[in-house]
């Protein structure tokens, strides 16, 4: 039956698989300020302070920021910041309340309401999810050329990431208040490191002395994060809903899958995020480097195939035969080959359990989320390891074939405008596709040359180049399908 009343505090005990729960909402004097806080961070980072919370009995709260939009908080606020997870797959369905979200502001409304947070006493912890592009960075330092960071410079007000940082650690630097822990949660290698530059190059704008201020008061960690979470459909909302008995239009729907490797270099206190199973490590770059291209990589060259081909949902790609061998050799021949596997990770089963992720229909998620921001992605996904299997010796076909994915999406959007694609650097992009429409070979090196896209030493590889306009013509001429059987049976 298809409920009526809405989740929130009064209701909760209406809601049988929630009947035990106890919501405490006394003011904390542990706080995360959470920026970004989109499906992702909620179906992950808040789950896990959750999980901490409830079993060591610690009372960490979330206050959740959104730079632009005001959708998340005003839907949860009528929820009293109270929402759904279901954890789904063949074998699982799981429901969990999210308790510990305290407050949400939005900064295109309001933005001292974010820096109040960011220099208030009890906020210990600073958690980021703005995706790639949130960074606002060039060669991992802030990109002065962006037009928002240029604005944010010249107005003295903060709209990017990295401003209101800096503006919010010159507040608490003016107020006498304590440094704290600031970790990035997107899926950029090194994202600590890139956080902490793009915010010292800011701070260095507003104030000579806030960079050393830095320096001695914040700590920025660096994190590998894992768990796939599509953007929730109304459809997804009302089976919640009614899964729960109340209506949840806030409720979100993940893979029972989670993973989370921080860099523990706090500046001070911190949930036990231990207790829901985060690991805590010295360094985070191999376990980056290992999902970055083991399961993103395969997600962005899945979301360009699937494209090509019609397909909607990333399991539906993964579920084609010829797919699903080319995903698995991706994997074994080149990604796996391009580094280092932590220790204690058995290769062949962490690759079995990604495809296993790709087919869970049960939380479908969309090739076109997936291939958003396809410039901004291929890099870290793709383009270096296949700088680092050629430094090995080693060719790279198999993601020489996946660009050319990429650069056939582009080529079939310029010529249909079939679909949408969404990427900070389209008016580029297209710029280039269109000027070389004609020629597989022309599109291929203008866009390696001038998109920026392509790292330096790849730029002048010219097997590499000529692999994917190889690809890049079998695609066009007989398909993608047929492109990839042609590579997975040599
Ligand atoms: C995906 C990721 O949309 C994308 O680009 O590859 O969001 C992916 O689902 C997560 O990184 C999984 O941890």
């Amino acid at each position: 039956m298809k409920p009526q009343k809405p989740l929130n505090i009064a209701n909760l005990s209406e809601a049988p698989a929630f009947t035990a729960l106890s919501v405490n909402k006394k003011p904390s004097d542990h706080k995360i300020v959470h920026i970004g806080i989109g499906a992702f961070s909620r179906a992950h980072q808040a789950l896990y302070t959750q999980i901490a919370n409830d079993k060591t009995g610690s009372h960490w709260t979330i206050v959740g920021v959104s730079l632009r939009s005001p959708g998340v908080r005003n839907t949860l606020k009528q929820q009293d910041y109270l929402y759904t997870i279901m954890e789904r797959s063949l074998s699982r369905t799981n429901l969990r309340c999210i308790t510990c979200l305290e407050d949400i502001v939005v900064g295109s409304e309001d933005p001292n309401s974010v820096l109040e947070q960011l220099a208030s006493e009890p906020t210990k912890i600073v958690t980021i999810t703005v995706t790639e592009k949130g960074y606002c960075q060039k060669n991992q330092h802030l990109d002065t050329s962006n037009a928002d960071v240029a604005a944010d410079i010249k107005s003295g007000l903060p709209t990017t990431m990295p401003a209101y940082l800096a503006h919010g650690l010159l507040k608490r630097k003016n107020m006498g208040l304590a440094g704290l822990t600031i970790i990035s949660c997107d899926n950029l290698p090194n994202n600590g490191e890139i956080l902490k530059n793009v915010v010292k190059d800011f701070a260095y704008t507003l104030d000579t002395d806030l960079g050393l201020w830095i320096d001695a008061n914040v700590k920025f960690c660096s994190t590998m994060v894992d768990r796939i979470v599509p953007a929730a459909t109304a459809q997804v909302i009302e089976a919640i809903s009614e899964a729960v008995g109340l209506v949840d239009e806030g409720a979100l729907l993940c893979e029972p899958f989670r993973q989370w490797v921080i860099e523990d270099n706090f500046a001070g206190t911190r949930p036990e995020w231990e207790a829901a199973g985060a690991l805590l490590v010295t360094d985070v770059a191999a376990y980056e480097k290992l999902k970055l291209r083991m399961l993103n990589g395969c997600h962005s060259a899945i979301a360009y195939i699937g494209t090509l081909l019609g397909d909607e949902y990333i399991h539906e790609t993964i579920a084609r035969p010829t797919v699903q061998e080319f995903i698995r050799r991706l994997m074994g021949d080149e990604q796996s080959q391009s580094l280092e596997v932590p220790r204690g990770i058995d290769i062949t089963a962490y690759s079995e359990t990604i495809i296993e992720r790709f087919e869970n229909k049960y939380v479908p998620y969309r090739n076109a989320q997936v291939a958003t921001d396809g410039s901004l992605k291929l890099p870290q996904r793709l383009l270096f390891s296949a700088l680092d299997l050629n430094n090995k010796g080693i060719s790279a076909e198999f993601i020489a074939l996946s660009v050319a994915a990429w650069v056939s999406y582009l080529m079939v959007y310029q010529k249909t405008k079939g679909y949408s694609v969404n990427d900070p650097n389209l008016a580029l992009l297209e710029t280039i596709v269109a000027a070389n429409i004609d020629s597989a070979e022309a599109v291929v090196q203008h866009l390696i040359a001038e998109a920026g896209v392509f790292p330096q030493p790849l730029q002048s590889d010219a097997e590499f180049t000529d692999a994917i306009i190889r690809h890049l013509i079998k695609i066009q001429e007989e398909g993608v399908e047929r492109a990839i059987s042609v590579v997975i049976t040599r």
